[in-house]
């Protein structure tokens, strides 16, 4: 059960279901690609560690985090995984940028996830300087690409069981 976190990196690992059959997509942005490449370990890591065969993640890049909707489209249209990860790192800067990509990135990647019926996991930093980002992807505040694997693991399992009520 999840009450506050503290760092993104905790979790309770007896919780995480065993992901030895499930297939993960990866969807990563080139922009901030510090950041990003970090998220991108941090979550490939941990499916690893929970089961996921290697040759069942599949990592693809988009140039940046407006694009991460679309690549998680194709990637659930074209591939047989059962769920995407949308890693993408967007820091504030002078102009209304920012509004907009984090708009476009949470809207779209909700519609992909229900239209495609499988979990597209929210892996997106929004922070207001690069600082702040870097707390976050190994940093202070642990790695959010961790926490995307973790809810990954959790919502294919969750999505496994039930189906097979019907
Ligand atoms: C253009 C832009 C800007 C200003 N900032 C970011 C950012 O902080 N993080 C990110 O992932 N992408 C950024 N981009 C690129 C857009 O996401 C997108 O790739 C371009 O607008 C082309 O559609």
């Amino acid at each position: 059960m999840i009450t506050k976190k503290v760092n993104l990196s905790d979790y309770n690992a007896e919780e995480i279901p065993n992901g030895e059959d499930f297939k993960i997509g990866i969807v990563c942005a080139e922009w901030n690609a510090e950041i990003t490449n970090a998220l991108l370990e941090g979550a490939y890591d941990t499916l690893v560690a929970h089961g996921v065969k290697e040759s069942n993640i599949k990592v693809e890049h988009v140039p940046g985090s407006y694009e991460l909707s679309t690549g998680s489209d194709f990637m659930l249209t074209y591939t047989n995984v059962d769920a995407v990860i949308a890693i993408g790192c967007v820091i504030q800067g002078d102009t209304r940028h920012f509004d907009f990509i984090c708009e476009a990135v949470s809207q779209g990647l909700t519609n992909v996830s229900i239209n495609h019926h499988k979990p597209v996991i929210f892996t997106l930093l929004t922070t207001n300087d690069m600082q702040q980002a870097l707390d976050r992807c190994g940093g202070k505040h642990g790695n959010k690409g961790v926490e995307g694997a973790v809810t990954a693991l959790k919502m294919v399992a969750l999505k496994k069981k039930l189906s097979k009520l019907i």
